[in-house]
């Protein structure tokens, strides 16, 4: 059965193009800056928002139309995986990404759910081997079972964290089958509803002692994998430990798991903890850390996690800008943890956002492009930070001053020549480079 029939194939037809099912922006083949767009990119979808979310919200109940529902939760999840595959080639995209629970029913007990995600991972493997497709992570959703009301590997009760560490253990075992290349954990309810009663200390090494588990287990069946951390503030935890890129690189550092752990950085998340996306990309760029990323954006008016397919070009220019003076974003890439609004409920609407979504990025990628070209940010930087090039400046960032070699020094220098950054003209110029 065919999912997506209007569509045959997205292909990139240009700016100029008035159809909904064509890239605008994105040429997969396009070389800029010595690379394909599509290798800048990597770009992946998230099987929980594309094939199982269902448009309710708390107050309403679901909107959207999916016509791989089945007669039982196995034959769903079968339909799934043939929709899913017949997508991903339709869009021309090469990753995907999945929690457990997204391509397989827990059913009755954790063999039951362990069975059933052999059975469909069997079904995923055939449809990458055929495609060429392939997983760019996969995680364990330890949030949404009850048996986490109280946290997966910082919970309380021994039993639970032995369930998350089968999970875990789970997890990676698919991902060596599916030839994974990240595995990430997101800590949705790693963290604490009220002090009163929570020892944050214990909570912590639990937490990396699962970590630790992971990593020698991935070593003992022989898959090399790079692990992920994916930072969020809150939701549905009100505070939850790995609250942004600077606060987990603490927690990674203080467990010594540099060598094993990078950050997976989500758009959303970073303005749900205070911080523009960039911000966050800098951050994790400066412990040479940026591992993969997490598409999408938030709503400022609204205070949670709305998910919504990037459409933001001046997001997505600084995003790239970031991820180009990374070197790239590889063995991640950019994964779509989008969701479409609750009031796009067809079918069709799932090819149109991704095909929004890449088109954005692909806009990103062509202005932060041409900003490094034309040395934008390297010229503006270099000029704001002439002064430790020579003299004085120079002196202090070879490690030559001291506090009495700088206070003779600033005891006769009293005209100190300041600069404005002129910076309203900055932004003005930076403008000029998005449309
Ligand atoms: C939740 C979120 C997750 C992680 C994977 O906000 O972003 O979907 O990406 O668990
Ligand atoms: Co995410």
């Amino acid at each position: 059965m065919e999912y997506f029939p209007n569509v045959k194939k997205v292909n990139y037809e240009g700016p100029k193009s008035d159809s909904m099912f064509a890239f605008h922006h994105y040429n997969a083949d396009e070389v800029v800056l010595g690379k394909s767009m599509k290798e800048h990119l990597r770009f992946a979808v998230a099987y929980w928002h594309t094939m199982t979310q269902d448009g309710s919200d708390p107050f309403g109940n679901p909107t959207n139309i999916r016509t791989w529902m089945g007669a039982t939760p196995m034959e769903t999840a079968r339909n799934r995986v043939e929709a899913f595959f017949e997508l991903l080639e339709k869009l021309g995209v090469e990753y995907f990404c999945f929690h457990d629970v997204d391509i397989a029913p827990e059913g009755n007990s954790l063999e039951e759910f362990f069975a059933n995600i052999d059975e469909i991972t069997d079904l995923i493997k055939e449809k990458m081997d055929k495609t060429g497709i392939k997983l760019l992570w996969n995680t364990a959703n330890m949030f949404s079972n009850p048996v986490f009301v109280n946290g997966a590997a910082s919970t309380n009760n021994a039993d639970v964290f032995a369930r998350a560490a089968a999970q875990v253990k789970k997890g990676l075992d698919v991902n060596k089958k599916l030839g994974g290349e990240n595995y990430v954990f997101w800590g949705g309810r790693e963290g604490y509803e009220t002090l009163l009663n929570t020892d944050m200390g214990l909570e912590q090494d639990n937490i990396a002692r699962l970590f630790k588990m992971a990593i020698a287990y991935s070593e003992k069946i022989n898959h090399k994998v790079q692990f992920l951390l994916e930072p969020k503030p809150k939701e549905p935890s009100k505070h939850q430990y790995d609250f942004d890129a600077a606060t987990t690189m603490a927690f990674i550092q203080k467990y010594g798991l540099e060598g094993h752990f990078k950050l997976n950085i989500e758009a959303n998340h970073a303005t749900l903890a205070g911080h523009t996306f960039e911000h966050e990309l800098n951050v994790s760029r400066c412990y040479n850390a940026l591992g993969s990323i997490d598409a999408n954006q938030g709503d400022v008016l609204l205070g949670w996690d709305t998910d919504e397919f990037p459409t933001n070009l001046f997001d997505a220019t600084l995003a790239m800008y970031e991820i180009l003076e990374n070197g790239g974003i590889a063995p991640g890439g950019i994964n779509f943890d989008s969701k479409v609004r609750r009031s796009s409920f067809a079918m069709d609407d799932l090819i149109i956002a991704h095909v929004v979504g890449m088109d954005t990025f692909a806009r990103g990628l062509k202005a932060a492009a041409k900003l490094k070209e034309d040395g934008f940010f390297d010229n503006l930087r270099a000029d704001r930070y002439a002064s430790y090039q020579s003299g004085i400046g120079a002196s202090i960032v070879a490690d030559k001053e001291d506090l009495e070699s700088l206070s003779d020094y600033a005891l006769k220098n009293n005209e100190i020549k300041m600069e404005s950054s002129h910076i309203e003209y900055v932004k003005a110029r930076l403008n000029d480079y998005l449309v």
